[in-house]
Order: C-alpha cells, then structure tokens, then sequence
C-alpha cells in the first residue's frame, strides 16, 4: 500500500484507463494533465488512433490540451491489454447499458475485467466508474481477485467511483465536479482518494462501494423521478388549460423548497433513463418493486407518444392529417447543445409520427446525420422554404444557436416541446 501511495504522491504511478468515451477520456486527460503517464485502453482501434495522433472526438476534452499531453507522451491508447502489466491504478470507465429485455447489461463490465486480469501486477489499485447496481464492484470483481490469489486490501486495492460528466455543461467538468469514491477497505479507499484527490479539486470517501454505487444511483433517480413529476405536471396542465411553463416558472420563485425540472418529449442520454432501473432491476431480487423508479420511468416513457399525439390534435385544428403531411424535426440530440442523440427520445417521436403517415426531416445544428431503421438521413438546411414548405415544424431539443422567431416567422405550425419559443407570442405556436 506505502509503495503505490508514494507512487501516487511523486506521480510516477502509471496509469490506465479503460474505456475512452464520453466519461474515460476526459479522466485520462485530467490524469495526464496531472503529471501522470497515462495508458488508455479501448477496443475501438479508430479512437486509439486518433487519440495517438493527438487528434479530440468528445466535445468537453480541449483538444489543444489533448494534442499537448500525447505530444509530450504523457498520454497514449492502446488496443492492446498487455499494457496493463505496467500499469499501477486503473480506472474503468465502460458502458452499462440495458439488454434488449430491459434488464442490466453489465457485459462491457466484463469483458474490461476478464481482459484486465490476465495481465494484472500486484500492487494495483483498481477503480470502476461505470454505473452499475449496488453490489456491483463486490460481486464482479472481488471474487476474480481472489481466485488469481490477490488479497484485496493488501496487494490490491478496489474501489467504485461514480462518474458524474455532465456532457455540454459550460460550468461544471471533470476537474472540479466533486468525486465520490468508496473502497472494500479503509486502506483501498485511502488509495482511491490519493489517487483522484491528486487531480481533481475535491474528493467525497464513503465507507463501502456499496455505498458510492448507491450515491450514484440516488443522483440519478431523483433526476428521473422529478422529471417524471414534471412530465405528468405537463400533462395534467394540459387538461387544465394551464400554460405548464408559467406554472413551473411561478414556483421557482420560492426561494426554499423547490428545484425546477421541466418537461419534455422524454428522457434522454445512456444515463438517466437507464440508472434507476439498474436499482429498481436489484431491488427485484429482494422482491422489492421499487415503486417511483418504474412510475417515473412509465411517465417519461410515455413522453415521446404524447409528443406525437400533440402535433396530430395540432394539425387537426388546423384541418390537417398527420397521414401526407410534411413535419420537420427541430433537434435530434438528447438534451441542448451537445450532438448526442443515445436514447434520444426524437427517434420515438420520429417512429410516431411516421407510422402515422407523416413525412419526417429533421435539423440539428449539432447533429449532421441520423442512423434510421430505414437507412441515414441528413440534417436539413434551416431555411425560409424549408420552414414554409413544412406542415409542422416540432422542436425537441432547445439549442441555444436556433434562431426561434425566424422558426415562428416562417413556419405554419410549431408545437414547442421545450419551451424554446418562450417570450414568443403567436397563434403558430403549440406548447407542451
Ligand atoms: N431532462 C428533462 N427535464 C429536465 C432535465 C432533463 O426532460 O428538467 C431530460 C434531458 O432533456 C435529457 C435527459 O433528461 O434528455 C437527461 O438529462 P440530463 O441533464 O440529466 O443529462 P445527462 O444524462 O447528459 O447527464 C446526466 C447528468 N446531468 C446533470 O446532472 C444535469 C448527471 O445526472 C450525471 O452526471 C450524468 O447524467 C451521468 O453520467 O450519470
């Protein structure tokens, strides 16, 4: 433990990251940043190579920083995880999907420890990131240490320790989000904290891993649950006759109490829609049915159909079917200025209206083309004819480089999911 703490201290520690998405990069950015050699690990050998020749592919890592650290050598990828056996800490950072049942997807968990194993040296620190169920780190990785005859706590040391990256956020990143981070003992999650605490501004130890999964979990479900709320707000304001928007603006005026979420065509992003159900599926094992999770995924669920079904009341007050008529999609990623589009709900809405008869085209600043059942589509110039042309016009995500009065302006219809037309005044518009 002393000899990887002092390896930790001095920076002479080499470290690995496995896993170079949206989350492992820019952690391998902060480690290399930091003074540390550091190896990235990824199956993917067209990013390895990018990164190697110095060249960004996640929107929050400063590609002038990154060209700069794999210049000076301090951070290179690899395919390859032999690298592993030089390596002293290592950090994974791998997706954790749903499987097609609904059910966690834990296989990218996996294989990232099944490839680790082999080539692993004691001392070794070794941290998963990926959110996961409770239980997770204890029931995945500890008993494939032991059965190589590591003992954890003394030639190797575990720990989780949740991501928290908010793509696209311009305040909060990697360095100076706060980290959590809980170990299977004292001494792993002292390394832990060394470790992350040598990097980044502010370190949280918990007592277990147990403990920082579950930390994880909570962030995450209180979002979707909230979300949830405010979805089911919309729709029973709707009924109401009541604009949702001013409603939700009026109550963030309290200034104790109350958090503003507001509603939208559904839950996005490989993170909100799917954490708490990692819980709510853990939870089935003790025959517990954790009751706001699976509600609050059934409203958000629901989002993108009553999206659909907006813009058909919409075309037919004006005496328009959905069946022929031409409806352009204003957003295509997730959330907001990111070019995302995982679990974007706007392919649910796309899908809807289709089905219906509609002829769909989208435009996304962010995001060029789209991958359909039916093949790639390409993002539309936002154009005065390109407005007029269409039946609908259906805003899904707000980004903040749309000019919404030219929309309005040129438009003949628009039904406003996201409250992007706000200050707006005209008959054209449909709010959610
Ligand atoms: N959304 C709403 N209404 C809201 C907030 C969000 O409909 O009031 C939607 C968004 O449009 C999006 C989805 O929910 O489709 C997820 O939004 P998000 O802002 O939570 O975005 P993510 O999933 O990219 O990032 C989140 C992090 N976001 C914030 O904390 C603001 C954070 O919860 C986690 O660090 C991250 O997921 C993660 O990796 O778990």
């Amino acid at each position: 433990m002393t000899n990887l703490l002092r390896k930790i201290e001095d920076r002479s520690a080499h470290i690995g990251v496995v896993g170079l998405g949206y989350v492992g990069l820019p952690l391998a950015v902060e480690f290399a940043r930091g003074g540390y050699k550091v190896t990235g690990i990824d199956l993917d050998a067209k990013k390895v190579a990018m990164i190697n020749r110095g060249a960004n592919y996640i929107q929050d890592v400063d590609s002038a920083v990154l060209k700069r650290l794999v210049k000076e050598g301090r951070l290179s990828a690899t395919t390859d995880f032999s690298a592993v056996r030089t390596i002293d800490c290592i950090s994974v950072c791998v997706p954790t999907p749903l499987s097609k049942t609904g059910d966690p997807d834990i296989s990218f968990i996996i294989s990232a420890r099944d490839a680790i194993l082999p080539h692993m040296k004691a001392p070794l620190l070794f941290v998963l990131e990926s959110t996961t169920y409770p239980g997770s780190t204890n029931e995945l990785i500890i008993p494939l240490l032991e059965e190589r005859g590591f003992t954890v706590g003394t030639n190797v040391f575990v720990a989780f320790s949740p991501e928290r990256v908010d793509p696209g956020n311009p305040r909060y990143n990697t360095k100076n989000t706060p980290k959590v981070v809980g170990g299977v003992t004292k001494s792993c999650t002292k390394l832990a904290a060394a470790l992350y605490g040598s990097v980044l501004d502010t370190v949280i130890p918990v007592s277990s891993c147990t403990a920082a999964e579950m930390a994880k979990l909570l962030e995450n479900t209180f979002r979707s649950i909230n979300i949830g709320m405010v979805n089911e707000m919309a729709i029973m304001c709707k009924y109401l006759d009541v604009d949702v928007w001013e409603v939700i603006r009026a109550a963030s005026s309290k200034p104790f109490g109350f958090m503003p979420f507001y509603p939208g065509p559904g839950l996005g992003g490989h993170c909100i829609p799917i954490d708490p159900l990692y819980l709510s599926w853990k939870m089935k094992t003790f025959d517990y049915k954790a009751r706001f999770i699976e509600l609050a995924d059934e409203v958000n669920s629901s989002m993108p159909g009553h999206v659909v079904t907006l813009v058909a009341d919409a075309l037919n007050t004006r005496r328009r079917s959905v069946n022929g008529s031409k409806v352009l999609l204003l957003g295509m990623a997730y959330k907001k200025n990111i070019d995302d589009v995982r679990e974007s709900p706007a392919f649910e809405v796309w899908e809807g209206l289709v089905k219906r008869g509609a002829k769909v085209a989208f435009h996304d600043p962010f995001v060029p083309r789209v991958r359909l059942d039916g093949g790639v589509a390409a993002s539309k110039p936002l154009t005065k004819k390109a407005l007029a042309a269409s039946d609908c016009v259906v805003i899904l995500a707000d980004h903040s480089n749309v000019d919404y009065r030219f929309v309005v302006k040129h438009a003949r219809l628009v039904v406003d999911t996201r409250n992007a037309c706000k200050g707006i005044r005209s008959a054209k518009i449909v709010r959610l």
